[in-house]
């Protein structure tokens, strides 16, 4: 199916949001495309764009060397790919799972004789296939597979190596969403302080939370400091014991605004445990040692 003077052919099992868009950008880049999906009726519109539909997962895995698998979560994978030969094929799996699902579904592709790459997407589908979209996929597995694949995978979106570990894509990807999750979790905080007030709107409360947001944003290069050099307190400049003293303020005002402190507290009775241990000196780094079961 691969040959020097035409693009090459791709299979794709998954025909969700973002399956699809993943589809479009192949299609259009010229790939062959061969496509399966359990519900075939979703298919209709990539076949009329060009894509072949396969008739069942293993006929589509037959089609092409490079089979991308797109699916809800990981034992759909598994489901989708139990009768299919992977003997020789490059499954590069772009399911969101968990590192050692991701380690876990290595081993069983190798085991029948695939090489692997787990991917975790960094984007929502209207980025994929859209120029500085800021979309990218963060890959891990085999290195060889994933030279060998370029091409093919930056089509949809950028690509970011990062381990042979199969579970280092999944690891960074739930890095990443744990971190977002952090924030949507002060926004909501925040907006929840706010709503009540008529003479605040939300759509000019909104830049100056971005604003705020963005400012604050390389603090994430601190602890990454203080972590590599082991110093806590190196480069501080609103101390521990400051921040736990200005936790009341947050509070209180909370309360005042009446509204419930259940997404602050957690965070903050950490800053607490980490001060009472005598680390009043540092910023908020030492939170992460408490973190460690
Ligand atoms: N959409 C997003 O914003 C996020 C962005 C980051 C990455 N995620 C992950 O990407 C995977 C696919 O997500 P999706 O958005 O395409 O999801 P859906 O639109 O819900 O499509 C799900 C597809 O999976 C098929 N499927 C579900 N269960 C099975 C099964 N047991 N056997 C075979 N296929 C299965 C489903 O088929 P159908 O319902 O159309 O028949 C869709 O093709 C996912 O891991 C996200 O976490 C997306």
């Amino acid at each position: 199916t691969d040959n020097a003077f035409e693009k090459s052919s791709i299979t794709l099992l998954g025909l969700g949001a973002m399956g699809a868009a993943f589809a479009r950008t192949w299609l259009a880049a010229g790939h062959p495309l061969t496509v399966w999906n359990r519900t075939p009726a979703r298919a209709e519109p990539l076949v009329a764009e060009g894509a072949k539909l396969a008739g069942t997962a293993a006929e589509a895995v037959a089609a092409s060397d490079l089979v991308a698998v797109c699916l809800l979560d990981d034992a759909s994978v598994g489901e989708a790919l139990a009768d299919a030969d992977l003997t020789g094929k490059d499954l590069v799996n772009l399911t969101t799972g968990t590192p050692a699902q991701g380690r876990a579904r290595a081993e069983w592709a190798e085991g029948r004789g695939a090489r692997f790459l787990d991917g975790g997407i960094m984007a929502v589908p209207p980025m994929i296939g859209v120029p500085d979209s800021g979309a990218y996929v963060f890959y891990s597995g085999s290195r060889a597979l994933f030279d060998a694949r370029q091409g093919e995978l930056a089509v949809p979106a950028g690509t970011v190596y990062v381990g042979e570990d199969p579970g280092y894509a999944a690891l960074h990807d739930v890095a990443l969403l744990s971190a977002m999750t952090g924030m949507f979790s002060g926004v909501a905080h925040a907006f929840a302080l706010v709503r009540g007030e008529k003479d605040v709107s939300p759509k000019e409360f909104a830049p100056l939370l971005v604003g705020w947001l963005t400012a604050m944003a390389p603090y994430v290069y601190g602890v990454a400091d203080h972590l590599e050099s082991g110093d806590y307190t190196r480069g501080v400049t609103s101390n521990l014991a400051m921040m736990v003293q200005a936790n009341g303020t947050l509070l209180r005002t909370a309360e005042d605004q009446g509204v419930g402190t259940e997404l602050l507290t957690p965070f903050m009775g950490l800053m607490e445990r980490r001060l009472a241990d005598g680390h009043g000196d540092e910023g908020v780094t030492g939170v992460i040692d408490l973190l460690a079961r």
